[in-house]
C-alpha cells in the first residue's frame, strides 16, 4: 500500500500522480475543465517543482523567487494542485473541491489577483509565454541594478501547442532570443493534440528549429522520463541563451481510452474513465485524498527554498538603509514621494514659458522630469521611438547581454511589447511604458485587456491619435480606438489637450497602481490652453471647466485633446455674437464618467445645449451630451491629406461648431 510508505521513499510517480488525481477529481467535481494537460504535464511540473524551482510556499511573493508561468491557462488544475500540495496558504483542498465555482481561489483559468502563487493571468493562449519574456527581462534589468545578491532567479514557462501556434509567441521568442534572456526556460507540453484533434490537422511547424532560428537552445526529450527532464533543465540553467525543452507527453496520461486523444483535453473524464485512470496509475484512494507520506513529501518540496529566502532576507537587511528602502519600495510598487512635486514644478515652468507643441512632444518634456523622479519607469517603443518621443536623453537602451538601461527597443512587435510590459510590471521593480501609434492598439489589445483584467499598472503611450496625423491616411488614423479603449473595464484613457494636461495625465497614470492607462497623444502642434500651474491636478476628475461662459451659459462645449483648441475658438465666435458658451476640457472621458453623480452634474452644468467635439466616433459621448446633444467629430474612416484640410473636410472646425449651436438654439 502506497500510504504506508515513509516520506523519504515516496517516488517521483507518487508525486506526479498526486498532481494528476487532484486535477482529475477537481474537473470531475466541477463537471467542467481540462484534465488532459495536468495529467500529461505532471511529470515535467513535478521535476521542476521538486528539484529546481526556487520558491518558498510560505512566502509566494518573495521577490527573488523563481517564476513559474502556466501559459496554457486551461490546464489551471495543474497549477492549483501544485500550489495546494506545496502548501501555499489559502489554496486548500476545499478550494480545489470548489474548482470553477464563484469566489473560489480556483477559477477556470489562473488569475494572479485571485490566487496566491499565481504569477500572471493566463488563458488566452500565447499570453503567458509572451508575458514571461517581460518577467525574464525585468529580472535581468533589476539584476543589473542590484546585483546577484538580490536578484538572481529564473522564469519557467509551461506552454502548450496552442501557445506556440499563436502569432504572439513568435514576437515573444524573437525578442527573448535577441536579448539573450538565458534565464527563461520554456517547457513545451509537446502532446501533438489540440481541441479539433491531432495537431497534424493544422500545423507542421518544426518548433525546435523555429526556436533555434530565433536564437534559442532547443532540445527534445521524453516528457515522462524524470531523469531526462532533470538533465534538460539542469543544462538549460547553464545556457547563455533562452531554452525550449520540447517535452514529448501524452495528453491525459493514464486514462485508458482518452489518453493521447483530444477527448482528454477539455471535459471531465467521466466516472468509468476516471476509475480506469486511477487503476492504471496505481492510485487507490478516495477522491481528493492524498496519502500522508505523499503530502509530506510535497510539503517538504514547498519548503525547499526557505533557507535561500532567509539568506536573501539577511543580505537585504545588510544593505545600507537607503538602498534597502528603495529596493523594498520598488519591489512593492509604491510610487516615489517626489512625483507630485516634480509635476507641479514642471507645470509652473510651462506656465512661465508656454509650449505650443504636439502632446507627444509635451510628453517628452514631461518625461525629462518624470524619468528622474521615477527611477522605476522603463520606457520603450515598438520601433517608433522618434515618432513616439519616448526616449529622453537620460535613458540608455538595453541590449543583448547588457541590461543596464531603461529603454527597450521592442521591435515591430506591438502585441509582444504589451505582453512583455505585463510581465515587467508583474515581476516587480518597474513600471513599464510602451509606445506605438494609437491605431495599433488593435495589435496590442489582447495583452492590454489582460492588464486591465489583472489590474496591471502598465502605461501605453499612443501617439498619432486622430486624423490630425494627416497624410498617412485612414489605415493610420484611429477613429474607433478611443471608444474601444474607454469601453474596456479598468482601462484609463487620457487624451490631453496641451502640455499641462499631458503632465497631469502622466502623473495620474503613474500614481495609478491598480490598472493600466493609455495616453493618446497628437502628432500635430497644439497651443497651450492652460495657464495655471501648481499642485492641483485638474485632470483628476476627468473633466473640468476650462473656460467659463461670458454670462449665463446657453451651451457647453465638451472637447478632448486637439479639439479643445477648436472648442475655444468656437466659444469666441459665439461670444462675438453675444451667445455665452462655456468650454469643458475632458482629458479622460472614462475617468469623468466614474466620478460621483454630484461631481459630474457640477461639471456638466445646466446649459440647455450640449456639444461634444472629438475627432473620433461619437460612441460614449452620449453619456455626457445625451442622445440629442450635438456631436462634431468623425462618422467614418479618415482620409489621406494634410491635417488642416482633413479637419475642414470632415467639418471639425470652430465655424461648424458655432453654426450647429446656433442652428439648434434657433430650432
Ligand atoms: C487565444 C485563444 N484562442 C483559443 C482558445 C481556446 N482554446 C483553449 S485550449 C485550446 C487548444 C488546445 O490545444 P493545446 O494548446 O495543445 O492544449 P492541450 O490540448 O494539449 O491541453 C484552444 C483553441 C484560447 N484559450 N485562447
Amino acid at each position: 500500500m502506497q500510504d504506508t510508505v515513509s516520506a523519504d521513499r515516496v517516488t517521483h510517480s507518487d508525486l506526479a500522480n498526486a498532481v494528476r488525481v487532484l486535477a482529475m477529481d477537481a474537473v470531475e467535481q466541477a463537471k467542467s475543465g481540462h484534465p488532459g494537460l495536468p495529467m500529461g504535464a505532471a511529470d515535467v511540473a513535478t521535476v521542476l517543482f521538486t528539484k529546481f524551482l526556487k520558491y518558498d510556499a510560505t512566502d509566494p511573493t518573495w521577490p527573488d523567487r523563481d517564476r513559474f508561468i502556466l501559459s496554457a491557462g486551461h490546464g489551471s488544475m495543474l497549477l492549483y494542485s501544485l500550489l495546494h500540495l506545496t502548501g501555499v496558504k489559502g489554496v486548500t483542498i476545499d478550494e480545489l473541491k470548489n474548482f470553477r465555482k464563484l469566489d473560489s481561489k480556483t477559477p477556470g483559468h489562473p488569475e494572479n489577483f485571485m490566487t496566491p502563487g499565481v504569477e500572471t493571468t493566463t488563458g488566452p493562449l500565447g499570453q503567458g509565454i509572451a508575458t514571461a519574456v517581460g518577467f525574464a527581462l525585468a529580472e535581468r534589468m533589476l539584476n543589473a541594478e542590484y546585483g546577484d545578491d538580490l536578484v538572481d532567479h529564473h522564469t519557467y514557462v509551461l506552454a502548450s501547442d496552442g501557445d506556440l501556434m499563436e502569432g504572439i509567441s513568435h514576437e515573444a521568442i524573437a525578442l527573448a532570443g535577441h536579448l539573450k534572456l538565458n534565464r527563461m526556460i520554456v517547457l513545451w507540453d509537446d502532446n501533438g493534440i489540440s481541441i479539433d484533434g491531432p495537431l497534424t490537422l493544422s500545423d507542421s511547424v518544426d518548433q525546435v528549429k523555429r526556436f533555434q532560428a530565433c536564437g534559442w537552445n532547443a532540445v527534445r526529450i521524453d516528457g515522462h522520463d524524470p531523469k531526462a527532464i532533470q538533465r534538460a533543465i539542469a543544462r538549460a540553467q547553464k545556457s547563455d541563451k533562452p531554452t525550449l525543452i520540447a517535452c514529448k507527453t501524452t495528453i491525459g496520461y493514464g486514462a485508458p481510452k482518452k489518453a493521447g486523444t483530444s477527448k482528454a483535453h477539455g471535459e471531465p473524464l467521466g466516472a468509468e474513465e476516471l476509475a480506469g485512470a486511477k487503476t492504471a496509475l496505481g492510485w487507490s484512494h478516495t477522491p481528493f485524498e492524498i496519502p500522508d507520506n505523499i503530502r509530506d513529501a510535497w510539503a517538504k518540496a514547498g519548503k525547499k527554498g526557505r533557507r535561500l529566502r532567509k539568506a536573501w532576507a539577511d543580505r537585504l537587511k545588510a544593505l545600507p538603509a537607503d538602498k534597502r528602502a528603495e529596493f523594498e519600495r520598488r519591489a512593492t510598487g509604491v510610487r516615489p514621494q517626489g512625483l507630485a512635486d516634480a509635476i507641479a514644478k514642471l507645470k509652473d515652468r510651462l506656465v512661465a514659458e508656454p509650449q505650443n507643441v504636439a502632446t507627444r512632444k509635451a510628453s517628452e518634456i514631461a518625461l525629462e522630469v518624470i524619468t528622474e523622479a521615477v527611477p522605476e519607469l522603463v520606457l520603450g517603443s515598438a520601433d517608433l521611438t522618434p515618432s513616439n518621443n519616448t526616449k529622453t536623453k537620460n535613458l540608455n537602451a538595453i541590449s543583448p547581454g547588457n541590461y543596464a538601461g531603461r529603454y527597450i527597443h521592442y521591435g515591430i512587435r506591438e502585441h509582444g511589447m504589451a505582453a512583455a510590459m505585463n510581465g515587467i510590471a508583474l515581476h516587480g521593480g518597474y513600471v513599464p511604458a510602451g509606445a506605438t501609434f494609437l491605431v495599433f492598439t488593435d495589435y496590442a489589445r489582447p495583452a492590454m485587456r489582460i492588464a486591465a483584467l489583472a489590474g496591471i499598472p502598465a502605461i501605453y503611450v499612443m501617439t498619432h491619435d486622430s486624423i490630425g496625423l494627416g497624410e498617412d491616411g485612414p489605415t493610420h488614423q484611429p477613429v474607433e480606438h478611443l471608444a474601444a479603449l474607454r469601453s474596456m473595464p479598468k482601462m484609463r484613457v487620457f487624451r490631453p489637450a496641451d502640455a499641462i494636461e499631458t503632465a497631469e495625465a502622466w502623473q495620474l497614470a503613474l500614481e495609478r497602481t491598480d490598472g493600466p492607462s493609455t495616453l493618446a497623444l497628437t502628432r500635430q502642434n497644439l497651443p497651450q490652453v492652460r495657464r495655471d500651474g501648481g499642485i492641483a491636478n485638474l485632470s483628476a476628475t476627468g473633466a473640468y471647466e476650462l473656460s467659463p461662459a461670458n454670462g449665463k451659459a446657453r451651451a457647453t462645449i465638451f472637447a478632448s485633446g486637439s479639439e479643445v483648441e477648436i472648442a475655444l475658438a468656437a466659444q469666441k465666435l459665439l461670444d462675438e455674437q453675444s451667445f455665452a458658451v462655456r468650454v469643458v476640457s475632458v482629458p479622460s472621458l472614462d475617468l469623468f464618467l466614474a466620478q460621483p453623480e454630484k461631481v459630474r452634474a457640477r461639471i456638466i452644468g445646466d446649459a440647455p445645449i450640449k456639444v461634444a467635439v472629438e475627432a473620433a466616433v461619437r460612441f460614449g459621448w452620449d453619456s455626457v451630451i445625451g442622445p440629442d446633444g450635438i456631436f462634431v467629430g468623425m462618422h467614418g474612416f479618415g482620409a489621406s491629406a494634410p491635417y488642416k484640410d482633413l479637419y475642414k473636410h470632415f467639418g471639425i472646425t470652430p465655424e461648424a461648431v458655432a453654426e450647429k449651436v446656433l442652428r439648434t438654439h434657433n430650432l
